[in-house]
């Protein structure tokens, strides 16, 4: 029977070091959380540390032929200018592991997390914050890069420098700073050039990117100019601004386009205060067809992702899709999330959209930032008490899929739930 998607494609789950290692206590995060400034700690969080060789097994079992994961630049780095041998032959074997099982190796070299003294002369503004960045990223290279085709060089730019300068739930805890917001972006995305080329320099063709938050964003009525002008905005600060920035002398500095996607947001004008630039969710269950939301409050809207990697065509680039996935316990939910999405990557692959592969966010439920461990995005569910990882019966559709290279039949999907 035909295939859906082609056998080289790759499937495989995505992962961050803060959420699932435990103990990184040369980090920004772990100081904030340890100072009571966030409302959870991350502690041993899935220990996945030690855990890493079974976490792995597990994956490939699953079907994975491919498995996201970061670099903690605070456990390579934790002094500046002083690299630690044992964290880097700790990595050095974490590769070695996801080799040994055919799973293909990408590699976030910063998500979130920042080597504490860095976070303490100003993280990502720091003057000195790029050449580091750029001098971390040669040792990784040389140390590590032989064999690693995909790398991102930073996650989610738009999303740090919203929670940690404009909303002020995340380190650094600075609030309505536009200005900041805007600047944290431009210099992650400098950080991501000068990345780029230090790895193009280093390795022999390698494929660079960073990976980017891409909601699907729409006025609340298309026929007030108002919420037009709202959704117009707040596309730009999250979604345009960075490929903007990213463009040199009008080709983008990226390999691949590294597409995050979760939700839509549908956007309605405000008169006054912070929504006044960005506008408020309309988060009406009624409005347009039924809407279902997660854990998080986040719309589930799989025909966002069709039109997100449509419109990330234009650039283009071959595409890899480095996280989608929706925090519940509800296993039909999960199920249904996941054969829906699938299908919307399956008409955008028919449609001409070179896209490469699906990684699921996540492997199992991990630490999500200021929400602690009360989100959950895992395939497999983590026993809180044993940290025993339980596949979900998504894991076990995921598989199906990822072994056949074919979409789930609709009795498939709802036998799996
Ligand atoms: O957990 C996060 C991840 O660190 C970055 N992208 C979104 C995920 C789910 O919220």
């Amino acid at each position: 029977m035909e295939r859906d998607f082609p056998e080289d494609f790759l499937w495989g789950a995505a992962t961050a070091a803060h959420q699932v290692e435990g103990f990184n206590v040369a980090s920004d995060w772990w100081a904030a959380e340890e100072a009571g400034l966030l409302p959870h700690r991350s502690g041993a969080a899935c220990r996945h540390l030690e855990r890493f060789e079974e976490d792995f097994e597990l994956a490939r079992r699953y079907g994975h032929n491919a498995h996201r994961l970061s670099l903690e630049w605070a456990r390579l780095e934790p002094r500046p200018g002083v690299f630690d041998a044992e964290a880097f032959a700790h990595y050095a074997r974490v590769l070695a592991a996801l080799r040994a099982r055919g799973l293909e190796p990408i590699v976030t070299l910063q998500h979130f997390t920042l080597p504490r003294w860095l976070a303490e002369r100003g993280g990502w503004l720091a003057s000195d914050a790029i050449e580091r960045f750029a001098r971390y990223v040669a040792e990784v290279a040389r140390a590590l890069g032989s064999g690693i085709r995909w790398w991102l060089t930073v996650n989610e730019p738009t999303v740090l420098a919203k929670h940690g300068y404009v909303t002020g739930d995340w380190p650094p805890f600075r609030r309505g700073r536009w200005d900041l917001a805007m600047r944290v972006i431009a210099r992650m995305i400098a950080a991501h050039e000068s990345a780029y080329r230090v790895l193009h320099e280093i390795l022999a063709r390698p494929l660079v990117s960073f990976a980017h938050s891409l909601p699907w964003i729409e006025p609340c009525d298309p026929g007030r100019w108002r919420d037009r002008a709202a959704a117009a905005l707040r596309r730009w600060f999250l979604c345009d601004s960075c490929f903007w920035l990213v463009r040199e002398r009008g080709r983008p500095l990226l390999d691949f386009v590294a597409v995050n996607y979760y939700t839509r947001s549908i956007v309605r004008w405000r008169a006054r205060g912070r929504a006044l630039l960005f506008g408020v969710d309309c988060l009406d269950p009624h409005h347009g067809d039924r809407r279902r939301f997660d854990e998080l409050g986040q719309e589930v809207w799989p025909e966002g992702l069709y039109r997100t990697l449509c419109r990330c065509a234009r650039l283009g680039l071959p595409i890899l899709v480095t996280e989608n996935g929706i925090a519940t316990t509800d296993d039909g939910l999960r199920i249904e999330h996941l054969s829906e999405h699938l299908r919307a990557l399956a008409r955008a692959r028919a449609e001409g959209v070179d896209v490469r592969g699906y990684l699921y966010w996540t492997l199992f439920d991990n630490y999500e930032w200021a929400r602690g461990f009360t989100a959950h995005f895992g395939l497999a569910a983590l026993d809180p008490e044993n940290g025993e990882r339980r596949p979900r019966p998504a894991m076990e559709l995921f598989a199906r899929v990822a072994r056949s290279g074919r979409l789930p039949r609709t009795e498939e999907a709802g036998e799996a739930a």
